[in-house]
């Protein structure tokens, strides 16, 4: 029996540790991919979920500073961001890693053009996320005791998102698969795009009220589809319903009196 390499560790004895805030935008894309890639039971990978304290340092054992998900690769080395540890993982699939024999194939595209296009709206949809978390730090209750809040920076970065969400409805309009609404049946695969664009939609609405498809139809379509999917309902989904309550309220109603209720929430929300 071959044994499967990782940078010259024998597989069998290391584990890839992913640290994770289960319900957490970036954290989430990843979940997403592993389960659509049939590796979110994978024993070469162990989730591990991360306390976060009050100024949010997300703490674990074995994790270095910083943002997650971060991936640790077992040899003392990490990959800290989303996009490149969902191109980390599918570049060990591709190479065949009998540690991932049972993987899903390339969610990246087959023909160079394919490739090309889902590395495009990998990238719209990411610089998307880039703007609607900028846009919820400066204009959620969420942030409003850990951050200078601005309504007005937080309605020009969501209307950057939203105008990103237009260019992406472009592309979506030339893909059959989210033409035909009727076709539910038809067995699609996801792209690594389609996780990341799919995970935004998701949080957005669930945790911020925020509907960021409306008014455009195939993404309309997409959204529904998604949803339908195993990996939508993916375990470990954390969204606990105080901190929706207080993420979907928007600053500019801070004077009203729902809104100091709401600021109150928060601090012992934060606390516990
Ligand atoms: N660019 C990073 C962003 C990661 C990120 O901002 N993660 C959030 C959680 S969803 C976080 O850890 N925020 C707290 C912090 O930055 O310390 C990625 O793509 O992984």
């Amino acid at each position: 029996m071959s044994v499967a390499k990782f940078r010259g560790v024998d597989t069998r004895d290391s584990q890839l540790t992913l640290y994770i805030i289960p319900g957490g935008l970036y954290p989430r894309r990843v979940l997403i991919y592993l389960a659509e890639k049939a590796l979110i039971h994978s024993n070469f990978i162990a989730l591990t979920s991360v306390t976060t304290t009050v100024t949010l340092n997300m703490m674990a054992t074995g994790k270095p500073p910083g943002s997650v998900p971060i991936l640790a690769l077992g040899d003392g080395t990490f990959i800290k961001q989303s996009i490149p540890i969902i191109g980390f993982l599918e570049d060990l699939c591709d190479g065949a890693q009998e540690a991932f024999e049972n993987a899903k194939e390339s969610m990246r595209g087959r023909t160079a053009e394919a490739k090309a296009r889902t590395r495009e709206i990998l990238a719209l949809a990411d610089e998307a996320t880039t703007y609607f978390s900028f846009a919820c730090h400066k204009g959620s209750a969420m942030f409003s005791l850990l951050e200078e809040q601005s309504p007005i920076t937080s309605s020009f970065a969501m209307a950057s998102c939203k105008k990103i969400m237009v260019l992406i409805e472009g592309y979506y309009s030339h893909d059959r698969r989210y033409t035909n609404i009727g076709d539910r049946e038809i067995q699609w695969s996801a792209t690594t795009a389609n996780c990341v664009l799919f995970s935004l939609l998701q949080f957005a609405e669930i945790m911020y009220g925020i509907e960021l498809v409306s008014g455009l139809p195939h993404l309309e379509k997409f959204k529904v589809l998604f949803e339908e999917r195993e990996s939508a309902r993916v375990e470990g989904m954390v969204w606990d319903e105080s901190r929706r309550k207080i993420a979907s309220h928007w600053i500019a109603e801070q004077q009203s009196l729902l809104a100091v209720f709401y600021q109150l929430l928060m601090k012992v929300a934060w606390k516990r």
